[in-house]
Order: structure tokens, then C-alpha cells, then sequence
């Protein structure tokens, strides 16, 4: 039997927490994430099929794989589910989207800011129709990294209709 520390590798989250990223996914989609904290993050998505959405303190579980490679989980109020890995010295970013069928058929109901809407998302998930899930799996470059800081609610405020113009397009 091997020890827990043989199995789990020492957490430095360093690299992500607090950080804003911005990135493009293969299939054209932009979304923002900012990581608040070590269980938090703020999000906002500007083009895709449920651009305009946006979403703040959604509990994550958040990991370090490996040097410069951590991954995001989570399941969202409307049943969406979400594991997303992240290389930031690589720039590079894969997402896995599991959409509910009742999102595929229906993305607009899911964009606003949904956390004045949360009953209205959970009884539209208990609603249905969850099956077949629509699968999301992409690549995306990563084209803004920033440290923010932690627990900052002024990071994700705003809807990205709201943005000053160019504010996505932004590349450090
Ligand atoms: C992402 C992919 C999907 C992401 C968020 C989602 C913040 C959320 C999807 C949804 O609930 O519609 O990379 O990052």
C-alpha cells in the first residue's frame, strides 16, 4: 500500500489562483475565467453558443496535475458540467463541456447574469431534457494571463455586453 503523498502530488496553485484568463477555443468560442480563490471562480463568456452568459462564485474543485498544469471541475445550477485544464506558461487550455440536451436546444435561455436567476436555472435543469448530453470537448490558446489578486468581486462585474470596446481582444 502506498502512502497518500505518493498518490497526490504537493499543491502549488500558484500559478492560477488569482489570475484572470482569457482564451479562444479551436471552435471560435471566447470565455473568461477569473480563479478568485482555491474553490471559486468568476466567469464571463463573450462568443459561443451561450455567449453573454455570465456567472460569479461557481465552487470549483481545483488541482495542480503537474508543473504549469491544473485542472477546473465543476457542475453548474442548469446541470452543465465542466472540466477544464489549464497550461498557463504554455498558453494552452482544453475544455470539456457536457451540456444538458435542453441547452443544445435551447443556449439563450441559460444568458444573463445567472446568479440573480438561480431558481429559474435549477427548475429548467429538473425540467429537462438532460439526454443525449451534448459534448463539448476543444482546445483553446490562452491570450490574456493577469494577476488580479484574490477574492477580488470587482474582477467579474460587469455582463460582457457591458465591456468597454476591445476589452476581450486585450493579449498579455
Ligand atoms: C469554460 C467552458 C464552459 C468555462 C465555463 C463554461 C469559465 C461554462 C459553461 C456554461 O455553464 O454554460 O471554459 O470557463
Amino acid at each position: 500500500m502506498g502512502a497518500l503523498s505518493d498518490l497526490i502530488p504537493a499543491q502549488d496553485l500558484s500559478g492560477i489562483v488569482g489570475h484572470r484568463f482569457i482564451y479562444t477555443y479551436a471552435n471560435g468560442w471566447q470565455y473568461e475565467m477569473y480563479v478568485k480563490n482555491d474553490h471559486t471562480i468568476d466567469y464571463r463568456i463573450h462568443s459561443g453558443h451561450v455567449g453573454g452568459r455570465w456567472v460569479k462564485d461557481q465552487e470549483v474543485d481545483l488541482v495542480q496535475l503537474d508543473e504549469d498544469s491544473f485542472k477546473v471541475s465543476w457542475t453548474e445550477p442548469t446541470g452543465t458540467s465542466v472540466a477544464v485544464n489549464i497550461m498557463p506558461g504554455k498558453r494552452r487550455l482544453h475544455g470539456v463541456i457536457f451540456f444538458p440536451d435542453w441547452i443544445r436546444q435551447h443556449g439563450e435561455r441559460t444568458v444573463c447574469f445567472q446568479n440573480d436567476h438561480l431558481d429559474k436555472m435549477r427548475a429548467y435543469r429538473d425540467a429537462g431534457p438532460t439526454y443525449p448530453i451534448y459534448v463539448v470537448p476543444e482546445f483553446a490558446r490562452i491570450t490574456l494571463d493577469e494577476y488580479v489578486g484574490v477574492d477580488d468581486d470587482s474582477a467579474i462585474s460587469v455582463a460582457p455586453g457591458e465591456l468597454p470596446e476591445g476589452w476581450a481582444e486585450r493579449v498579455g
